[in-house]
C-alpha cells in the first residue's frame, strides 16, 4: 500500500461483519490509503450512542472522517474518496460503462441490502422465527443476484464491467461474500457473480477488507 498524504490519517467507523463498511475498506486498500480502524459494535449497540450519531446521525456504518470532513453512507464516501483520492479510479472515464456501474451499485445498495439489514432481520425474527428471517434474506438476495446477472452479462470480462476494478466490484464483492458466508446463498443459480467472487478473492485489497480479516472480527469467523 502507498502512504496515506492525508495528514491526520484517515479514520474508518466500521463492523467487521458489515458489507456496507466492507466496500469501503476494499476502496481504501485499492486507493492505497492507510486508514485507523474504529470499531463499532453493531451487536452492543455502539452505533445508537449519542457520541456515535453525531458523526452518523441515522446510526449505522460506515463513517469516515478525513481531518474536518465527516461523511456517513458508504456511497457518499466512495464518492468522495473517487474526487480527494483519484489514484485507481472506481468510475471508468466512459459514460455508458459508468452508469452501468452506478446501476449495479445501486441494486446493491438500494434494492438488496437495506431489506437484509440487522435492524430489519431482528424485526422478523422477533415477529417470525429465525428460520422466516433466513428465507426472507435469501428471497431478497436471490432477487437481486438473478436481476445482476442479466445486467452484467452483457457488460463483464474479466470483472463486472470488464478487466478492471470498478465501483460495481466494489459492491458486488461484500454482497456476495456475505450471501455465501453469513446467509447460505445457493450460488449455483448466479455463475457470473460466482465467477466473480472467485476474481475477487483473489485480490490483495478485496481479500485484506474481508470480515475475518478486521480487528474486531472474532476468532473462527468468516
Ligand atoms: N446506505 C448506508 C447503509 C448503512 C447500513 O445499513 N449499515 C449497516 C451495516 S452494513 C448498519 O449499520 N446496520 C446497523 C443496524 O441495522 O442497526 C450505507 O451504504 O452506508
Amino acid at each position: 500500500m502507498t502512504e496515506n498524504v492525508a495528514s491526520p490519517p484517515l479514520k474508518l467507523y466500521s463492523y467487521w461483519r458489515s458489507s456496507c463498511s466492507q466496500r469501503v475498506r476494499i476502496a481504501l486498500n485499492l486507493k492505497g490509503l492507510n486508514f485507523e480502524y474504529k470499531a463499532v459494535n453493531l451487536l452492543k449497540g455502539e452505533q445508537f450512542t449519542p457520541e456515535y450519531e453525531k458523526i452518523n446521525p441515522i446510526g449505522y456504518v460506515p463513517t469516515l472522517v478525513d481531518g474536518d470532513i465527516v461523511i456517513a453512507d458508504s456511497f457518499a464516501i466512495l464518492m468522495y474518496l473517487e474526487e480527494k483520492y483519484p489514484q485507481h479510479p472506481l468510475l471508468p472515464s466512459d459514460l455508458s460503462k459508468r452508469a452501468v456501474n452506478y446501476q449495479a451499485a445501486n441494486i446493491v445498495s438500494s434494492s438488496i441490502q437495506p431489506l437484509q439489514n440487522l435492524v430489519v432481520l431482528k424485526y422478523i425474527e422477533e415477529k417470525s422465527g429465525p428460520e422466516e428471517k433466513l428465507h426472507w434474506v435469501q428471497r431478497v438476495i436471490e432477487k437481486g443476484f438473478a436481476a445482476l446477472e442479466k445486467l452484467l452479462k452483457a457488460h463483464a470480462g474479466k470483472f463486472a464491467t470488464g478487466d478492471e476494478i470498478f465501483l460495481a466490484d466494489v459492491f458486488l464483492a461484500p454482497q456476495i461474500h456475505g450471501a455465501i458466508n453469513r446467509f447460505s446463498v445457493d450460488m449455483s443459480k448466479f455463475p457470473l457473480l460466482s465467477r466473480l467472487n472467485d476474481e475477487y478473492n483473489a485480490i490483495a485489497a478485496f481479500q485484506d477488507a474481508e470480515p475475518s480479516k478486521q480487528p474486531d472480527a472474532p476468532q473462527s469467523s468468516s
